[in-house]
């Protein structure tokens, strides 16, 4: 009996996989939803009162996976590479006598061109042509482990067929066709949950998913591009072969990429693909270009990341025209006022563009624009669409200018625009419920606090019922206050009081982005917390000592020392501390990474280019302290014209003199 079933087992998994193969690959099915359905309803009662008959490869085991707390980090076999961009003709054009130089020919260039589909790169791994690991590209050298999440993708075979290599790393891109995108968005509204912005962004959010459940549910799409690592297989020599080999072991490849013969066989593909690019089922940023033969890919090698024998020719950002029906200031997280236009909604690129950013007032300014102005507006790539300019002719006589309003439209409070810049702000910091909401937001996000669950909704009714006033309330509720929002069950909302449990063991790096201090991201808050080590010492710390940590210049030193001289802000601080926010503290990096830390010099006398506080920043940024008279410990006096009793005391004490041309080049400053 069981060995019949064994048999009955294999039998429908080969079929399953068959036609699977022909439907998702191929696009070309052999049986209907129903017969399909019906073949894998009976593996599933077999392999349900026969368990010992189940393989990870079966079909029934896409959806396997429990979900997960985070996703693993894993290195690539190979680095996934970028790809350079090409915006015109010319830029094609050189690419290809690049190409040509370089393998030193004057013959016309086999490449292979294909969409650049606009998803993300993805790498896939099969071992003994079994299906072993998916990973986001990342940065490249490391990914995030996606496996479960691939696994439910029914375009991806569990098992490879023919004559697979012992190893082989697919490739490829991860994509949401319209179609589905716009049903999943539909299905979002309905729920009651924020659409997504586009197709892009849809992949992203679904392939990023910790309970493989969910993704299974999304309509994610997979064309594999390229050959990764590969052992005990039989080399191709060209790209075009790679693809076919990929196609026989049941991977699916882009229907559209095709071989062309030199820059003017690209052009050609590329002006075919652009005018068919509206009817095609998914969306594309421009054409991929890669030379055929591997010899010559290998013979080209890469530079900094990118192959030199790829190139993206990218489509041209989409404008169209419409009239600007009003304007609204949006409030961002450092009470920013951005302004953004109202539309009459415009097809722009495939999507219906409605509001569309001013950027700021200077914009508006510099483009004189006005409400009931007839203007351009761009959607490129899956950038928020601007305004570009005016149709001047088309300007009617009863336009309005676009006022700056002087309260905030959310608080109230006064709106300040400082003298010489373009960004105007409310001035409510967090009493304003907007930039509460947005530093909410920002503090709970994966990457500073990283607090699951905390959604906009979420933030939305804490803010609305006046439950949390700054980031430090959030370690004071309880589970049944969050119980009695809406939508938040018991089991949501005990969830979501030991999310921010979690969070309270933190990391200085992670603390410090999370305050959402202006202009500190990620890599200037990690390179404080270097620096000082200790929130305190960061705390006690000047513009002038902030300035010299790496990277950080007098504008985000003046951010930061503003920062923490607000008492508001302290007091949250403080109280993040006392509500059991912690991390480990360390010593600071050791002074030697500043190379005149420990020194004292002079200055003295008229420099010929640089004033006095610039010559003082200059030596400060690179740990040097600056006094004001000459004495034994003095390690350098820098002196200019007229310089007097300091320059004196100096030659007296044998104290090194230099004047600006020396000190330039000990800095290595540029010639003044
Ligand atoms: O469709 C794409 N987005 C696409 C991306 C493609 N068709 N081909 C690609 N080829 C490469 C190389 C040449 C490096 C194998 C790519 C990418 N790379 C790529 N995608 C993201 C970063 C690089």
């Amino acid at each position: 009996m069981t060995d019949a079933a064994r048999r009955r087992a294999e039998a429908l998994r080969e079929q399953i996989a068959h036609h699977n193969h022909r439907y998702y690959v191929l696009d070309d099915p052999e049986i209907d939803d129903f017969a399909y359905d019906a073949l894998l309803r009976e593996l599933q009662a077999l392999e349900a009162t026969h368990p010992e008959l189940l393989t990870p490869d079966s079909p029934t085991q896409r959806v396997g996976a429990a979900p997960l707390a985070e996703f693993g980090t894993v290195r690539h076999p190979q680095p996934m590479l970028s790809l350079e961009n090409a915006f015109s003709d010319e830029d094609v054009a050189a690419f290809d006598r690049r190409v040509r130089e370089r393998l030193g020919t004057g013959d016309d260039i086999e490449y292979v061109a294909e969409p650049k589909l606009d998803g993300l790169a993805i790498s896939v791994i099969y071992r003994h042509g079994l299906l072993e690991r998916a990973a986001t590209r990342g940065d490249g050298e490391q990914g995030e482990d996606v496996t479960a999440n691939i696994r439910t993708l029914r375009s991806v075979p569990l098992r490879l067929m023919g004559d697979a290599p012992a190893f082989l790393e697919a490739r490829g891109e991860v994509f949401m066709p319209v179609a589905g995108f716009e049903r999943l968005n539909a299905d979002q509204v309905a729920r009651g949950l924020k659409p997504f912005v586009n197709p892009r962004n849809a992949a992203a959010g679904s392939l990023r998913q910790l309970d493989p459940r969910v993704t299974a549910t999304r309509p994610l799409e997979l064309y594999f591009y390229a050959l990764g690592a590969v052992e005990g297989g039989t080399v191709r020599d060209s790209h075009d072969a790679a693809l076919k080999a990929l196609r026989d072991w049941g991977l699916r490849t882009s229907p559209e990429a095709r071989r062309v013969r030199g820059s003017a066989g690209c052009l050609a593909y590329y002006a075919d693909l652009q005018s068919r690019r509206a009817a095609l089922a998914y969306q594309i940023d421009g054409v991929v270009y890669k030379v055929d033969d591997l010899a010559s890919q290998e013979k080209l090698g890469f530079v900094s990341r990118a192959p030199r024998w790829a190139i993206a020719h990218k489509f041209p950002a989409e404008e169209a025209r419409t009239r600007l029906r009003s304007v609204d200031f949006q409030v961002g997280r450092t009470g920013a006022l951005t302004p953004v236009a109202r539309l009459e909604p415009v097809m722009v690129g495939g999507a219906t563009v409605g509001n569309a950013t001013l950027h700021n007032l200077d914009e508006i300014a510099r483009k004189d624009i006005r409400i009931g102005d007839t203007v351009i507006v761009r959607r490129a790539g899956d950038v928020i669409p601007e305004v570009v300019r005016v149709d001047f002719e088309r300007r009617p006589d009863d336009t309005l200018p676009i006022i700056l309003p002087a309260s905030c439209p959310v608080c109230g409070s006064r709106v300040d625009r400082v003298e010489g810049q373009a960004v105007a702000r409310c001035t409510g910091a967090l009493r304003c419920q907007a930039q509460r909401h947005e530093a909410l937001r920002h503090f709970a996000a994966r990457r500073a606090m990283d607090i699951d669950g905390l959604g906009d909704a979420v933030i939305a009714q804490l803010i609305e019922r006046d439950l949390v006033q700054s980031p430090a309330d959030l370690y004071l509720l309880d589970w049944e206050q969050l119980a009695q929002l809406e939508r938040l069950g018991e089991k949501s909302a005990r969830n979501l009081v030991a999310a921010i449990a979690a969070s309270r063991s933190t990391t200085l790096p992670r603390f410090l982005f999370a305050l959402g201090i202006p202009d500190v991201g990620e890599s200037t808050a990690a390179a404080l917390a270097r620096q000082f080590g200790n929130l305190d010492a960061l705390l006690s710390a000047d513009a002038t000592r902030l300035e010299q940590t790496p990277d950080v210049g007098p504008v985000i030193a003046a951010n930061v020392a503003g920062f923490f001289a607000d008492a508001d802000n302290l007091r949250i601080v403080a109280a993040l501390r006392a509500r059991g926010v912690q991390w480990q503290e360390g010593e600071p990096v050791a002074a030697v990474a500043l190379p005149l830390s420990g020194q004292t010099w002079v200055l003295t006398g008229t420099l010929p280019t640089l004033s006095r506080d610039e010559a003082k920043d200059l030596l400060e940024a690179r740990g040097a302290k600056v006094a004001g008279s000459v004495s034994k410990k003095t390690n350098c006096v820098l002196a200019g014209e007229e310089a007097g009793s300091k320059l004196a005391k100096a030659i007296e004490l044998g104290v090194p003199v230099i004047d600006e041309a020396t000190f330039r080049q000990q800095l290595g400053l540029p010639a003044g």
